[in-house]
C-alpha cells in the first residue's frame, strides 16, 4: 500500500527486476553498460536496463530493415487493424502504464493516465488515417496520359524522445509511421528507461499474437550516443527527435550531412497574454496549471505571463493566491498537484534560474526553494515559484525546465504583447486571454504570434492530438501528431502513365528519329 500499486503495475507491464535484476523486456538486443532507474518520487531504484552497443545495433537493424520488407507490403488498413490492437491493449493497461510514468518520471498519476489516453487517441486517430493515405490526382498536358502521385513508405524511423513525456511522444510517431509502413526504432530518454521497455512489450505482444515480427519496433537504451547511431546511419531516413534545443541542432546538422530528413520538437518559452478584458478566473487556471503541471517540464509549459498594466495587480494576486493552495508531494497521491523534477540536476537548473532573474533585478513574489523532510527524500520536490520580470532578461530569454514562471507588464495595445511574446528565439506555444474580438484576431493575424501553436482562452499548454504539434525558430520546425504530419513519415511518388501508341513529350518538345 506504501507505494500506491507500484509492484504491481510493473508486473502487468512485464518489467519483473526489481532491485536486484536487470530488465530489458522482451527486446533482447542489448548487451551493453547497466542503466539503473532512479525514482524521483522516492529515491528508489525502479530496475535497470543494458544499453544498445554498436554490435548490438546493427542486429537492431538487421531486425528493422527485415521486419520492413514484410510490413511495407502488408495493406494499410491492416496495419491499421494491428494499432487499433495496440491501443486496445493501452486501454487495458492504460492504469498500470500511467502509474509507472508517474513514478519512473514524477508527474502527477492524473498526467501519467492523460498522457496514456493521449497515446489511445493516436491510435484511433492513426487507424481512421490507414485508410486515408491519400495521394493527388493531375491532369497531364499530353493527351492519353495520366498523373497521379502516392505515397509509400519510408523504411526505417529513429525516434528519439525525452524524459517528460516518456512515453506519449513515441506513440505520436510510431502510431503515424506504423501506418504509413515503416517500422520504428526507438531510443526514450535515460531518465525514464522503463517506461521504453513497457512500451516495447506491449507492442511485442500485439506482433506475436498477430505472428508479425517484432521488429516493427525496435528499443535500444542509452544517452545520446547511442542516438548518434541513428543519426548518423544512412539506412534510417527519417530522425524525429524531441528534447533541448542543444540537441536539436546536433542532430540536425548530423541528418542534413547525409541528406537524411528530420523531425524537431525542441524547446519552447511560451507566453500567454492577458489583455485588459480577460476573464480572470479562467487566466488563473490557465497560467497556473500552465506553468506548474507536470512541475514546469513539459515543452509547452506556461514560462511568461505578459499582462497589462491595467489589470495587472489584479492578475498577479489571483495567479499567487492560487499557488498558496498547491500541494506538493508524491504525484502518485492524487490529492497532490506538483510531484518532483526528474532528477537533481534539474533541481541546479531551477536553483540557478531563481537567483539569475534576481540577479537582473527581477523581484521574487512567489519564493521558490527545494524541499526536504518526510515525503521529499529524493531531493527533487521543488515549490513552484513567481518573479516579476523584464522580458529582456537573459534568464526569461532561456528555457528552464522547472516550475518558474515570469510576470511581465506591458502597456498600450496588443502589439505590444504581441512584440514581447514574439521576441524570444522558441516558437512552440502561445496564447491570448482576452473577450475582445479584435486582440483575439490580431493575435491569430499575420502580425500575431509566430508559434506554432496559437490558442485564445486556452493556456499554453495540453494540445489536442488531432492538431499537428510543434513550432517555429528554435523550436525546429517539425509537425507530428495530428493533421496532415503523417506526410512526413512518407515519399511521395509522381507518376505518369502513357496509355497512347505514341510517346509525346512534355513541353512540345520535338524529338524527330
Ligand atoms: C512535450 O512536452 O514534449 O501539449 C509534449 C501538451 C502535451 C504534449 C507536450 N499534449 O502539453
Amino acid at each position: 500500500a506504501t507505494n500506491f500499486g507500484i509492484d504491481k503495475a510493473l508486473q502487468i507491464l512485464g518489467i519483473q527486476a526489481l532491485n536486484n535484476g536487470t530488465s530489458t523486456g522482451t527486446n533482447q538486443f542489448s548487451s551493453g553498460e547497466i542503466i539503473e532507474s532512479y525514482s524521483p518520487v522516492d529515491g528508489q531504484l525502479i530496475g535497470k536496463v543494458k544499453t544498445t552497443s554498436k554490435a548490438d545495433y546493427e542486429n537492431v537493424m538487421l531486425a528493422a530493415t527485415s521486419a520492413f520488407k514484410i510490413w511495407r507490403t502488408t495493406p494499410a488498413p491492416q496495419r491499421g487493424e494491428i494499432v487499433r490492437q495496440f491501443g486496445e491493449k493501452l486501454r487495458e493497461k492504460k492504469e498500470a502504464l500511467g502509474k509507472l510514468v508517474s513514478y519512473e518520471m514524477g508527474k502527477s498519476y492524473q498526467e501519467g493516465l492523460g498522457e496514456v489516453q493521449e497515446m489511445i487517441d493516436i491510435c484511433d486517430f492513426a487507424v481512421g488515417l490507414s485508410r486515408q493515405l491519400h495521394g493527388l490526382t493531375m491532369h497531364s498536358e499530353r493527351p492519353g496520359h495520366r498523373m497521379y502521385e502516392q505515397y509509400h513508405p519510408l523504411g526505417v524511423v529513429g525516434i528519439i524522445s525525452a524524459f517528460n513525456f516518456p512515453v506519449a511522444v513515441w506513440a505520436w510517431n510510431t502510431a503515424l509511421a506504423w501506418v504509413c509502413g515503416d517500422v520504428c526504432v526507438w531510443k526514450p530518454s535515460e531518465k525514464t528507461p522503463l517506461c521504453g521497455v513497457a512500451c516495447q512489450n506491449i507492442a511485442a505482444e500485439v506482433f506475436a499474437e498477430n505472428n508479425l515480427p517484432e521488429g516493427i519496433s525496435c528499443l535500444i537504451n542509452g544517452d545520446y550516443k547511442v542516438g548518434e547511431f541513428m543519426t548518423k546511419d544512412t539506412r534510417v531516413p527519417l530522425i524525429s527527435a524531441t528534447g533541448s534545443t542543444r540537441m536539436g541542432k546536433i542532430v540536425a546538422q548530423e541528418v542534413a550531412g547525409r541528406l537524411g530528413k528530420s523531425l524537431l520538437e525542441l524547446g519552447g518559452n511560451n507566453a500567454i497574454i492577458v489583455t485588459p478584458d480577460a476573464d480572470i478566473k479562467m487566466t488563473v487556471i490557465g497560467a497556473v496549471f500552465g506553468a506548474v503541471g507536470t512541475a514546469g517540464q513539459r515543452c509547452t509549459s506556461t514560462r511568461r505571463l505578459i499582462i497589462h498594466e491595467s489589470v495587472y495587480d489584479n492578475v498577479k494576486n489571483a495567479v499567487v493566491d492560487a499557488y498558496k493552495q498547491l500541494r506538493i508531494g508524491n504525484p502518485l497521491d492524487e490529492k497532490n498537484h506538483v510531484g518532483p523534477l526528474i532528477d537533481k540536476d534539474a533541481v541546479k537548473m531551477y536553483k540557478m534560474a531563481l537567483e539569475k532573474v534576481v540577479e537582473e533585478g527581477g523581484k521574487i513574489v512567489v519564493e521558490g526553494g527545494v524541499l526536504s523532510g518526510e515525503g521529499y527524500e529524493s531531493g527533487c520536490y521543488v515549490k513552484p515559484a513567481i518573479a516579476e520580470a523584464k522580458p529582456e532578461f537573459k534568464i526569461v530569454q532561456h528555457e528552464t525546465f522547472a516550475p518558474v514562471l515570469y510576470l511581465l507588464k506591458y502597456e498600450g495595445d496588443v502589439e505590444n504583447a504581441i512584440d514581447i511574446q514574439n521576441n524570444v528565439a522558441q516558437g512552440l506555444s502561445s496564447a491570448i486571454m482576452t473577450n475582445n474580438l479584435r486582440d483575439a484576431e490580431r493575435f491569430l493575424s499575420v502580425q500575431g504570434s509566430d508559434c506554432g501553436i496559437a490558442n485564445v482562452n486556452i493556456g499554453t499548454s495540453g494540445a489536442e492530438i488531432g492538431g499537428a504539434f510543434g513550432g517555429e525558430k528554435e523550436t525546429g520546425g517539425g509537425r507530428e501528431s495530428g493533421s496532415d504530419a503523417w506526410k512526413i513519415y512518407m515519399r511521395r511518388q509522381t507518376n505518369t502513365i502513357n496509355y497512347t501508341t505514341e510517346l509525346p513529350l512534355a513541353q512540345g518538345i520535338k524529338f524527330d528519329l
